[in-house]
This record gives structure tokens, C-alpha cells and sequence, in this order.
């Protein structure tokens, strides 16, 4: 049975208000009564509470936390981000999956999830912590076709778009990022945003955006517990993960095509600096050149930071290591 067969069942029966009847299925779908017969049992199996009546039909009853592709392409609303879900139980990298993705020609908006990762990459070598059962890790494969220069730009939008789901799902949560790809609750990390890219000096193949997000957890390694936190360690109970994944594919597609227009980041700086908790605060910036302070005043139209220097001029950083003072133990 193909997913997608499976995802217009599950999307049919959550939006019928009332039963919907296995005939019903058979013709919007195209499908054999047995077909819809043996989705509604794996789907039964898998831990939706789905009622069969007799002349009746079929009715959704409740539905647990479930992580898989069919749950999430039924519950998509988007046109082209994540309209293809490819979900692993275990991976080593949804980042990786997303690689050998492009390099089997799938398409723009394809999006891999993992229930848990076994090598999960921060940037620069560094790691994520990835656990089952609990939290977000996926990675959207983007082909774009502007210039490779812009393609930074596009950890922003993602920043933008989480910070925009879960301040709307929950906003008396306060919500910041830290520039580029961090986004924190208060001053604790809960998301990360690994952005890569493979492009030639004037073409870009592919670029994958890799998102983390801690949703249930509730423990941490002693590395980061003092530094991270999980969107539930803050609201107090399980949060829904599919529910977020979909907020954020509707938030980015739509942000995305913004973008696309102007090919800068001026329809977005208010928000983005809206959420800036580097945003007149003293940062470090860590320059390979020699590390420098100042002040951050927020970003310009190309997503660099404006940092004010201590004789009253202003700089501005592409990339690369930003402290902000008070946050992660930079004191
Ligand atoms: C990031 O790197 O924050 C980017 C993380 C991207 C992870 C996603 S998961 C799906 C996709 N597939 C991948 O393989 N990666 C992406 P960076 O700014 O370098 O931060 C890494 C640092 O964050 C680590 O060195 C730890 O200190 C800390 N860290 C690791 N795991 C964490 C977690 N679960 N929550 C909070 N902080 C964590």
C-alpha cells in the first residue's frame, strides 16, 4: 500500500465531522474496499482510536503522538514543503538522507524525518543530541535557483519560521533567537538549524536545511543541561510533534516565497529582530581574523549581524560564532 494511499484515508477520516463510509474512501481515492479495509486496520494497529460502524462507516475518535510519514503528509497543508515526507525510525543524519535524496533527483520540498538519529551534526563538526520517541529532526531538500551567495539567508527564514509555530502555539512562551540558527526559550537552546549546501561557484545544486528541535524531553547529558531546554520541560505537558512540523513547512513555504521575490531578507527583518536576544546586548563575535565585542543591533537586509564596535562604529558579520554575554555560560 502506497504511503500516500495511507495519508488520503488518514486526511479523509480526520476531516469528515461525522462517519465516513468505506464506500466513500473506495470512490475519492480510487481504491478497493479491501485496500481501505487493510489501511484502516494497520492505522488501528499503529494506535488511532478509529471506530468501524456497520452502515456506517469509519470515525476518528483520537489519535496518540504519532511520528510517520503518512500522519504527516495527511496533515500537510502546503503546496510544496514537505508535500513528500520521508520518515525513518533511525537514521545516522537526516541531513545525510536529505544529501543522497538530491543526488537521486527528488524534489524541491521533500522532507526527511527522523524519529531519532545515531550521528546527529551540529555545524562545524560538533554534534545533536538525538534521542527516539520525543523530539523533531528533519531536513528539507531545497533546489533553488539563485546565486549561492543568498543561500545563508535561508537558515534565517527557518529561524523565523520555528520561532513564528511555537510563539504561536504558545506565546507565553518567550521565544528568541540567537543569531543565525538558534532559537531558545528564555535564554535556553531548544532548537538548532544546520544549513548545507552543494553549489558551484555560481550554481547551486541543492541546499538542505536541517532542523532540531527538543518537543518531550525531559532529561539532558550533563554537557547541556544547564544550556537546553525541550518545549514541554516548559509548557508542562507532551506536545504534539507532527502538529509543529506542519506549522513550520507552512510558515517557511510561505516566507519562502516571499524571499524569492527580492532575494533579501528586508520583508523579515522586523520580525527576525523581533526575536534577536543578541539585540543590545554585548556579544563577542569570534572572528578568525582576531575576536572582537560590541553591540549587536540587529541584521540588515542580507541577514548579517550590525554590531556597534566600542568607538562608535558599526560592523557587520556574515557568518560564523556570535557569544552573546549572559547566554550559554559566556559571562
Ligand atoms: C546546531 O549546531 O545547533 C545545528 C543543529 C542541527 C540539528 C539538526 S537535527 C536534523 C538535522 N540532521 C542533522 O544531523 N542535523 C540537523 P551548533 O550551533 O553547532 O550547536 C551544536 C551544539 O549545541 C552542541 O555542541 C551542543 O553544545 C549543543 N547541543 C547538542 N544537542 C543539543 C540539543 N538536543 N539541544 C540543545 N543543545 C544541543
Amino acid at each position: 500500500m502506497a504511503v500516500s494511499t495511507k495519508a488520503e484515508i488518514l486526511k479523509a477520516i480526520r476531516n469528515s465531522s461525522d462517519h465516513i463510509s468505506g464506500q466513500e474512501l473506495c470512490e475519492q481515492l480510487g481504491v478497493s474496499r479491501t485496500a481501505v479495509w487493510k489501511v484502516i486496520k494497520q492505522l488501528q494497529a499503529e494506535g488511532y482510536d478509529i471506530e468501524a460502524v456497520t452502515n456506517k462507516g469509519y470515525r476518528l475518535l483520537s489519535y496518540p503522538d504519532v511520528l510517520s510519514g503518512s500522519e504527516l503528509m495527511s496533515r500537510m497543508n502546503t503546496k510544496w514543503a514537505g508535500q513528500r515526507v520521508y520518515f525513518r525510525k533511525e537514521t545516522e543524519s537526516t541531513n545525510e538522507d536529505a544529501k543522497y535524496m538530491a543526488e537521486e533527483g527528488k524534489e524541491h520540498g521533500s522532507l526527511v524525518v527522523a524519529d531519532a538519529q545515531t550521528a546527529g551534526r551540529g555545524r562545524r563538526g560538533r554534534s545533536w543530541e538525538s534521542p527516539p520517541g520525543q523530539d523533531i529532526y528533519m531536513s528539507l531538500l531545497l533546489r533553488p535557483d539563485f546565486s549561492p551567495e543568498k543561500a545563508s539567508m535561508l537558515t534565517l527564514l527557518m529561524a523565523v519560521s520555528v520561532a513564528e509555530v511555537i510563539n504561536g502555539l504558545y506565546p507565553d512562551m518567550k521565544v528568541n533567537i540567537k543569531w543565525p540558527n538558534d532559537i531558545l526559550v528564555g535564554e535556553r537552546k531548544i532548537c538548532g538549524i544546520l544549513t548545507e549546501m552543494n553549489a558551484e561557484p555560481d550554481y547551486i545544486h541543492n541546499v538542505i536545511i536541517g532542523v532540531g528541535i527538543n518537543v518531550n524531553r525531559k532529561d539532558f547529558p550533563p554537557e547541556i543541561e544547564e544550556f537546553a531546554t525541550s518545549l514541554r520541560l516548559v509548557h508542562g505537558e507532551m506536545i504534539d510533534r507532527a502538529q509543529i512540523i506542519v506549522g513550520i513547512m507552512d510558515y517557511f513555504e510561505y516566507y519562502y516565497g516571499i524571499f524569492a521575490e527580492r532575494l533579501d531578507v528586508s520583508d523579515f527583518v522586523h520580525i527576525y529582530d523581533g526575536y534577536l536576544v543578541n539585540r543590545g546586548r554585548e556579544v563577542r563575535v569570534l572572528d578568525p581574523k582576531g575576536e572582537y565585542s560590541g553591540v549587536a543591533e540587529g541584521i540588515n537586509d542580507k541577514g548579517e549581524l550590525i554590531v556597534k564596535l566600542p568607538d562608535g562604529s558599526s560592523t557587520t558579520v556574515a557568518s560564523g560564532e556570535v557569544s552573546v554575554r549572559g547566554i550559554y555560560g559566556y559571562v
